[in-house]
C-alpha cells in the first residue's frame, strides 16, 4: 500500500508568522507510532499543556502519543530564563513567549510561563499537514519541518468580541468559537452581555433582566432569545482560562439600555415602563444621570460581575449614548469609574468614554472610522492604554463584499486584504506603538442567526488581526499573509468550522 504523500510544511507557515524563523531543511522529524510527549517535570500545567496536544494529535494520526515526564520526543519544559532572545531586542512580557526546535530527533519546546507553551502548541499544530485536523486516521507522514522559531508577542492584548445580547450564542457555541480562536493566538475574548435588545447575563438580586430580557421574543428580530447563568458564565471563564484567554465582560451603558428598562421600569426618566424593542436602532435609550437608582443597580451589576470575573477588566461601554446630554453623560461615568475601581477591576470603555477626564489605569476601545480623535490622543497622553478596533479595518460584522451575507455595511465592505493592510500604530495621530495595549476584532451579531454566521464572518479576517496584533511590524506582508492563509481552506474544514472561501486567496 502505498501512503498518499502530505504536502511538506514549511517553517514559517505560520499565523500570526512568528518573530524569529531559521528553518534547517536537513533536521525534519516524523511523529510515528512510538512518538510520546514528555512534559516540564512536576509541572500540572505543562502535563495538562501536553495531554490537550495529545487530544489534538491522536485522531488524525491514530498513535497512542502517551504524556508523561519521564520520556518523550516532544518536550515541552518550562525553563525560568529561555534564550529568547536572539536579536537582544526584546524587553516584552515574556509569558507567551518561547522557543520551539525541530531537530531529527525530536521537538524542544521552551518557555518561562504555560501560556507560552500553549502559544508554541498553536505554532506546532500548523507545522504538521492540514490532515492533523480531519476528525479520524488519515495515512501519511506526519512531517514537522526542521529548524528552530522564537517567538513573541508584539502587543498584550489581542482580542475577539462577540455580541450575545443582538443574538444569543449557547456556552457549547462560545466554547467552540473560543477554540477557532486560540489558533491564532488570541488571548481575550471580550463579551457585549447586555443591550437594547437583550440582556444575557444572570445578575442577582434584578432577576427580571434575564427572565424578561433574556427570555422568548428578545434580541433582533426577536429571533435571538437566551441567557448565561452564573454558573454557565463561571464555567466559560475557566473553559476559557484552560485556554490562556481572559474574557472581557461587557455591561453597555449608559446608552444600550433598553432591555435594562423594560425589565425594570425604575431606571426611567420617569419610571414608566418601555417596550420592548427588536429593531437594529441605536443611541435612542439611556440610564439617568440623576437618580440615585441608576447607581444602586449600576453598583450591583458592577459588584456582581467583578465578583464573576477573574480577568482584570471589565468593560462599561459608553458607546452610542446619543440620548445622554453631554453634561449627564460625564456625571454618570465619573460616578461609575470609581465604582468599577471599587470592586477591583480595570475599567475599559468604547473611545467616547475619553470624552471624559479618566484616570490613566482607563483604556479606551477606538472602534470608529474617523482618521482622528481628539478624547482618545488625549487620554493616550495621559497614559491610558488603547485597544484599537478601527471599524473599517478590524469590524468583522462588516459585509465581505456588497452583495455578501450576513452583514452590515456602515463602515464599508472589507476584503480580507483590508482586514490585514493596516497598522495600528498608524491608526489615530496621537496614539501610537507605546500607547497601545493591543487589537481586537468586534463581531456584533444583528444580522446573525447561527455560529456558521459567526465562522463565516470571523475566518478568514480574524487571522488578519491576530497577525497584526502578534507579528512584528517589519514582517508585515500582504503577499505573504494570503499565500499562508490558503492552507487554511482544507484546516477549517477538517475542523467543521465555516469560513468565506474569499476569491483574494489562492485556497489549497
Ligand atoms: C456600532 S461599535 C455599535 C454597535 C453596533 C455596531 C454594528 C459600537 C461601539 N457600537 O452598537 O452593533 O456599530 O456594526
Amino acid at each position: 500500500m502505498s501512503e498518499p504523500a502530505f504536502q511538506r510544511r514549511g517553517l514559517d507557515d505560520v499565523i500570526p508568522v512568528p518573530a524569529e524563523v531559521r528553518p534547517d531543511p536537513a533536521a525534519d522529524f516524523t511523529i510515528g507510532e512510538g512518538t510520546a510527549i514528555r512534559t516540564a517535570p512536576g509541572s500540572t500545567e505543562a502535563r495538562r499543556i501536553g495531554e490537550y496536544l495529545a487530544a489534538l494529535l491522536r485522531p488524525a494520526t491514530g498513535y497512542a502519543l502517551p504524556v508523561g515526564e519521564d520520556s518523550g520526543e516532544i518536550a515541552l519544559l518550562l525553563d525560568p530564563a529561555p534564550d529568547l532572545d536572539a536579536d537582544g531586542d526584546f524587553d516584552g512580557a515574556p509569558d507567551e513567549s518561547y522557543r520551539l526546535e525541530v531537530s531529527g530527533s525530536g521537538v524542544t519546546v521552551r518557555a518561562a510561563a504555560a501560556a507560552g507553551l500553549f502559544a508554541a502548541v498553536q505554532t506546532l499544530r500548523q507545522l504538521l499537514p492540514a490532515a492533523i485536523d480531519a476528525p479520524g486516521p488519515q495515512q501519511g507522514a506526519w512531517v514537522l519541518p526542521g529548524g528552530e522559531i522564537v517567538d513573541r508577542p508584539r502587543f498584550p492584548y489581542r482580542g475577539a468580541m462577540l455580541d450575545i445580547a443582538r443574538h444569543f450564542f449557547t456556552v457549547a457555541e462560545i466554547k467552540a468559537y473560543i477554540d477557532s480562536l486560540v489558533q491564532f493566538k488570541i488571548n481575550h475574548l471580550h463579551l457585549h452581555l447586555t443591550d437594547d435588545q437583550g440582556w444575557r447575563l444572570e445578575i442577582d438580586g434584578w432577576p427580571k433582566l434575564t427572565e424578561v430580557s433574556g427570555g422568548e421574543g428578545t434580541g433582533v428580530d426577536g429571533t435571538g432569545p437566551g441567557f448565561l447563568t452564573r454558573a454557565d458564565y463561571t464555567e466559560l471563564v475557566g473553559y476559557a482560562a484552560d485556554r490562556f484567554v481572559t474574557i472581557v465582560p461587557e455591561i453597555d451603558m449608559p446608552g444600550h439600555v433598553n432591555a435594562a428598562q423594560v425589565a425594570y421600569p425604575e431606571l426611567t426618566a420617569d419610571g414608566v415602563a418601555v417596550a420592548p424593542r427588536t429593531d437594529m436602532e441605536v443611541g435612542y435609550s439611556s440610564l439617568v444621570a440623576d437618580k440615585e437608582e441608576t447607581y444602586a443597580f449600576v453598583e450591583d451589576v458592577v459588584r456582581e460581575v467583578a465578583a464573576l470575573t477573574p480577568g482584570p477588566y471589565l468593560h462599561i461601554g459608553g458607546d452610542e449614548a446619543q440620548a445622554t446630554t453631554a453634561e449627564d453623560y460625564r456625571t454618570f461615568i465619573q460616578r461609575v469609574l470609581p465604582l468599577v475601581a471599587k470592586y477591583g477591576k480595570r475599567v475599559v470603555g468604547w473611545h467616547e468614554m475619553a470624552g471624559v477626564e479618566l484616570p490613566e489605569t482607563a483604556i479606551a476601545q477606538y472602534w470608529r472610522i474617523e482618521a482622528t480623535d481628539e478624547g482618545t490622543a488625549r487620554a493616550a497622553a495621559n497614559g491610558s492604554k488603547v485597544i484599537m478596533s478601527p471599524a473599517d479595518r478590524s469590524y468583522l460584522d462588516m459585509k465581505y463584499t456588497p452583495d455578501s451575507k450576513p452583514g452590515l455595511d456602515w463602515a464599508g465592505v472589507i476584503n480580507v486584504e483590508r482586514s490585514y493592510d493596516w497598522d495600528p500604530a498608524d491608526r489615530l495621530p496621537g496614539v501610537s506603538e507605546q500607547h497601545l495595549l493591543g487589537v481586537e476584532a468586534p463581531l456584533w451579531s444583528e444580522t446573525l442567526r447561527s455560529l456558521t454566521d459567526v465562522q463565516t464572518m470571523t475566518f478568514p479576517r480574524l487571522p488578519a488581526v491576530a497577525e497584526i496584533g502578534w507579528s512584528p511590524r517589519a514582517t508585515h506582508d500582504w503577499e505573504s499573509f494570503r499565500q499562508r492563509l490558503a492552507a487554511f481552506g482544507p484546516r477549517w474544514r477538517n475542523q467543521g468550522i465555516a469560513f468565506h472561501a474569499s476569491p483574494e486567496i489562492p485556497w489549497t
